[in-house]
């Protein structure tokens, strides 16, 4: 076995988004891409030399083959252990938490996330820091500066490694360690939430659906709710990772996940459904005949997360990306804690978490998680929804129905546009941008505007500031709307608009949402003159 120096690169376009980078699967199985772009990933981080890493995948297309790739790749470059997901999986919190407890230098995750998988789909990277969670901007800038130079990479010339067996094995002077991907993810649930009562809960014949959508988290549901809680078997739908989720979008909404909330509305609803994506970091929460929406969970959460014994101490805050509905702002003022708006996309939340400034964070697209590991987490959100239904023994309807009397309802939808030209998509929001100045006081379908900005965060931690995170109207009465294209997406561009109305009117508090938020879109599409999209609908409205 020799360590071979591999001339090729630099690539163009390998710049990390919101979360990793993240193309066509066929891009990333170029000769030389995965290969590069890891290359420049040790270069930033001062060389794997000596480090311990964790990786794992979500188990698509192209996992199994870049991991080797990764190993091979890590130990030319000097790293002294690589703790890897037996088969290549681990779910995106599960490598959060294994670089935390095994105080790992970093990890790399191996997903796309929500993207399809499939060889003509979807492919990602990202690189996670040694607490955890996503390298934050500053490392993601060294990462893209060092791919625009990069022009060799290392490689241990050996045979690929059996992922299978658990346990350790050589590869040069690096060990390679397989592990269990569920154990030690299912062991920290475990200390977070009471699972004596939640088994009660479902002995009394409490019954839920968990839509794994073919994706990571079908060997932690089963292992979880049916093995620990023992809810009954097949609680766990489509629980077997395939490389391309079953052909679907492993996306948990309403439409990519709609046999789930079909069945909710249906006469066969269980009590309570949940659904997670590809790498397991997103949540959806369903009950008997209703849809909660992200924003409302985070902000149920964190109104009840102090009747689960993690978190039975109370908040110290709580956090949200700011398209997220300000729901969890009027709970966190009740409460008496701080609360925070970042930019969309957990790195943001990173410092913030391990300054203790703040214990549960969420994003309106159905992520929600906390201090436990430093990545949104699916089952974590849905395991602290069942521990409070245990001790609550309230419906979800019942739930959301008290919450909103008490805090007033956040009527929220997102509406995506995808595949939109670039430029077309560009010049929407340059538009928007040249006239934030004119629209305070101008008025759109009845709602006048009060006040609109481009928003730009100051890390209250480290003082580093990130712009253009999105262009936000407030108007007057507090209803929303927020621009943002998406950093996640590889065809073309995706416009993100977020609409979001309060209502603290005891009497309007269980209306259609498209119909609550009808003035609010109509004055979204007028300002940006939306109808120059040439779209009829959104193809995604969440
Ligand atoms: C989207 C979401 C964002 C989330 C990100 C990664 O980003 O809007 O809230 O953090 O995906 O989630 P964007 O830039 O496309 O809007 V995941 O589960 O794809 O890692
Ligand atoms: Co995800």
């Amino acid at each position: 076995m020799t360590v071979r120096t591999i001339q090729a690169g630099p690539f163009e376009g390998q710049k990390p988004g919101t979360s990793g980078l993240r193309k066509k699967t066929r891009v990333f199985m170029e000769p030389g891409y995965v290969e590069c772009f890891l290359q420049a990933i040790f270069n930033s981080i001062g060389g794997a030399e000596g480090k311990t890493l964790v990786v794992g995948g979500d188990g698509r297309y192209f996992n199994r083959e870049a991991i080797q790739i990764i190993l091979k790749m890590a130990a030319a470059n000097g790293a002294a252990k690589m703790i890897v997901g037996q088969d290549g999986l681990l779910s995106t919190p599960a490598v959060s938490n294994l670089i935390r407890q095994r105080k790992a230098a970093g990890g790399l995750v191996l997903s796309a996330s929500h993207n399809p998988g499939g060889i003509d789909e979807d492919f990602g990277l990202k690189y996670n820091v040694s607490n955890g969670g996503p390298a934050p901007e500053g490392i993601t800038e060294e990462i893209f500066a060092q791919t625009q130079t990069v022009s060799s990479y290392r490689i241990f010339d050996a045979p690929d490694l059996d992922l299978t067996a658990l346990g350790a094995s050589g590869l040069g002077g690096m060990t390679v360690e397989i592990v269990d991907p569920v154990a030690d993810y299912a062991a920290l649930m475990e200390q977070l939430f009471d699972f004596g009562k939640i088994r009660d809960l479902f002995a009394g014949g409490f019954t839920m659906r968990f839509d794994a959508m073919h994706a990571v988290t079908g060997p932690y549901a089963k292992a979880i709710l049916e093995g620990k809680l023992g809810a009954e078997p097949g609680t766990v739908l489509n629980a077997v990772p395939s490389v391309d989720f079953g052909g679907g979008h492993p996306d948990p909404n309403p439409v990519w996940a709609k046999p789930l909330v079909d069945l909710v509305m249906s006469d066969q609803a269980p009590d309570f459904a949940a659904a997670s994506d590809g790498d397991g970091d997103r949540n959806m929460i369903l009950g008997k005949g209703i849809y909660v929406t992200p924003s409302d969970s985070l902000a149920v959460l964190a109104a009840n997360a102090h009747l689960a014994p993690g978190y039975a101490k109370g908040l110290a805050g709580v956090a949200r990306s700011m398209p997220t509905s300000t729901a969890a702002d009027r709970v966190a003022e009740a409460l008496g804690i701080g609360h925070y708006e970042t930019p969309t996309g957990w790195k943001f939340f990173g410092n913030l978490l391990d300054a203790g400034k703040v214990t549960l964070c969420g994003e309106e697209s159905a992520g929600t998680g906390s201090d436990h590991v430093r990545e949104k987490d699916g089952l974590w959100a849905v395991l602290l929804w069942l521990n409070i239904l245990a001790e609550t023994r309230l419906s979800v309807k019942d739930m959301m129905a008290a919450h909103w009397q008490r805090y007033g309802r956040n009527y929220y939808s997102r509406h995506d546009y995808e595949a939109v030209p670039t430029d077309d998509a560009n010049q929407l929001m340059d538009d928007l941008r040249a006239k934030l100045t004119e629209f305070p006081g101008m008025t759109f379908a009845g709602l006048t505007v009060s006040a609109c900005d481009d928003f730009a965060y100051l890390d209250p931690v480290d003082g580093s500031k990130s712009l253009k995170q999105g262009i936000r109207f407030l108007f007057e009465g507090g209803a929303r709307a927020v621009f943002r294209l998406s950093g996640t997406g590889t065809v073309g561009a995706t416009l993100r608009i977020y609409l979001e109305k309060l209502e603290t009117d005891a009497a309007k508090l269980f209306e259609n949402t498209q119909a609550a938020l009808a003035p609010v879109i109509q004055a979204a599409g007028e300002m940006s003159e939306l109808d120059r999209l040439g779209r009829a609908e959104p193809d995604v409205i969440t």
